[in-house]
């Protein structure tokens, strides 16, 4: 019975009639997912709950059914051994299913492209550059495409057309010089023509940095990007990464945040030095502690405890831990050393960084030029914004930019997309890390400069500026005064500019 059974078995799967076997099991599938796609929603998770009898049934049924056409394909193949007449020609079959291979699946792409092409293509561009980007894809496509169809097409067609036969021998074909030299020249005439286009229309986006274009730095760490605009002064200030701090997240050269920084550093420094002098002090108090606690059934009631304080013990006893408060003091030395040499450049120190901006979104003008400036805090990032047709690497220690135009407003795509949510995003197009999935930053396109400077106006500067003094009519402490009315301020800033 067993034999009998494998026999069984092995037969679907291997004789010729396998192929049809196939096709039947991947038709209910076909019709699955038609059925699916009339709703496009995001996948969900697997459900079993939504599972029941009925499933159950379907699948059984399925089974059986595959089992019946396994059956008729047997009988037909022992008919065959029977009568020594053929009863299908596999061969002949296996042909036409090649076309209808290639039928269906020019339809399922014309299907998908039509139906769900729109949830998957990047849509239109947004910038000046990007037609040019738009037509070279749309020219490498369309070459591509008709190669693709072309060979494609003969493939399957000669699998058909040239199925065996019985008493026709294959033609041996050895060599075609002419053959070679077509389908060696008109791929390179083809490929040549994308690459010199891509490298040109690439030398003219990136070669020559504009003029007259506004700056802003786009600032890259884990996890989240901070873009920085000039402030009134319309100068940026300085920046070095051995300013980072907590409260100096872009590093500038900001007199009051290093100041800090040095500050706390030196306070660091000085309570290691504490420890380090307590430290005999240290190692007896754990001694006792650990011969407290290690009676009776603790060690083995409260493990982690006994581990802690035995952990502790040893360390105070063989001076590990002096070492390692030696090691951590001298770390904290070098950097407080490499921040005080930095200090003292008085050349970047110059409060062009105190009226900076540092947003949290980047707010555009349409139809003016932009030039970002990346910088990169710990990784290698990329800026990713594909509605402008945009990306640039952003890599620590480097500096990279890119320029564009925007032409069209984020209120414009939405209409346009017809998608009153809809948003400019620059995202992080390098895996840097577990939350890259999550690192964008909105970018919004605005139709005036004036909304711009409204924006612009509302967002804090990195140094709160001080209260003014008396002396009306002097702009440049009138500029930063957190009171007053936008408009007053805008028009302030467009004055100092
Ligand atoms: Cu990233």
């Amino acid at each position: 019975m067993k034999n009998y059974l494998l026999t069984k078995t092995a037969s679907v799967f291997s004789s010729k009639n396998f192929l049809t076997v196939l096709i039947f099991i991947f038709l209910p599938f076909v019709a699955m997912a038609q059925a699916a796609s009339d709703v496009v929603q995001p996948p969900k998770e697997f459900d079993p709950s939504g599972w029941n009898w009925v499933s159950i049934c379907y699948i059984v049924l399925a089974v059986l059914i595959l089992l019946i056409i396994a059956r008729v394909f047997d009988i037909g193949s022992l008919t065959e051994k029977v009568t020594g007449r053929k009863v299908i020609n596999w061969d002949k079959a296996n042909g036409w299913i090649a076309i209808l291979f290639l039928i269906g699946s020019i339809a399922g792409v014309w299907y998908e492209m039509i139906y769900h092409g729109k949830h998957v293509m990047i849509g239109n561009s947004y910038s000046e550059h990007g037609e040019t980007i738009d037509s070279m894809f749309n020219w490498t496509f369309g070459f591509t495409f008709v190669v693709f169809a072309i060979t494609e097409a003969l493939l399957f067609y000669f699998m058909f057309r040239y199925s065996y036969r019985e008493n026709k021998k294959a033609l041996y074909y050895f060599h075609n010089n002419k053959l070679e030299l077509v389908w060696t020249v008109v791929p390179a005439i083809v490929l040549t023509f994308l690459v010199l286009r891509g490298f040109n229309t690439w030398s003219r986006i990136t070669a020559e940095r504009p003029k007259n274009s506004q700056e802003i730095e786009v600032f890259a760490y884990q996890f989240g990007w901070k873009a920085r605009y000039a402030g009134a002064d319309n100068k940026f200030g300085a920046h070095h990464f051995t300013f980072i701090s907590g409260k100096n997240p872009l590093g500038l050269a900001v007199d009051g945040n290093v100041d800090s920084l040095v500050a706390e550093l030196q306070a660091d420094i000085k309570g290691i030095d504490a420890k380090i002098a307590s430290a005999p002090d240290s190692a007896k108090s754990w001694e006792k502690q650990f011969a407290a606690f290690n009676v009776g059934s603790n060690a083995a009631a409260y493990p982690a405890v006994y581990k802690d304080l035995k952990t502790k013990m040893q360390e105070g006893n063989s001076g590990a831990y002096v070492e390692r408060l030696k090691k951590d003091k001298r770390r904290k030395n070098t950097t407080l050393n490499r921040v005080l040499t930095y200090r003292k450049d008085n050349g970047i120190f110059n409060n062009a960084a105190n009226d900076d901006k540092v947003t949290t979104e980047i707010v555009l003008v349409k139809g003016k030029s932009y030039t970002f400036n990346f910088r990169a805090r710990d990784v290698i990032h990329s800026a990713w914004f594909p509605d402008f047709r945009g990306q640039m690497n952003v890599v620590p220690g480097m500096a990279t930019w890119f320029s564009f135009v925007p032409t069209k407003t984020t209120a414009q795509a939405r209409i346009e997309k017809n998608n009153p949510e809809f948003e400019f995003y620059l995202y992080c197009n390098k895996i840097c890390g577990a939350a890259h999935y999550n690192m964008k930053i909105k970018m919004t396109v605005v139709e005036s400069e004036a909304e711009y400077n409204t924006w612009l106006a509302a967002q804090p500067a990195v140094v709160a500026p001080p209260a003014p003094a008396t002396a009306p009519g002097d702009d440049k402490k009138e500029q930063g005064k957190d009171s007053g009315s936008a408009p007053q301020k805008m028009a302030m800033i467009t004055k100092t500019r």
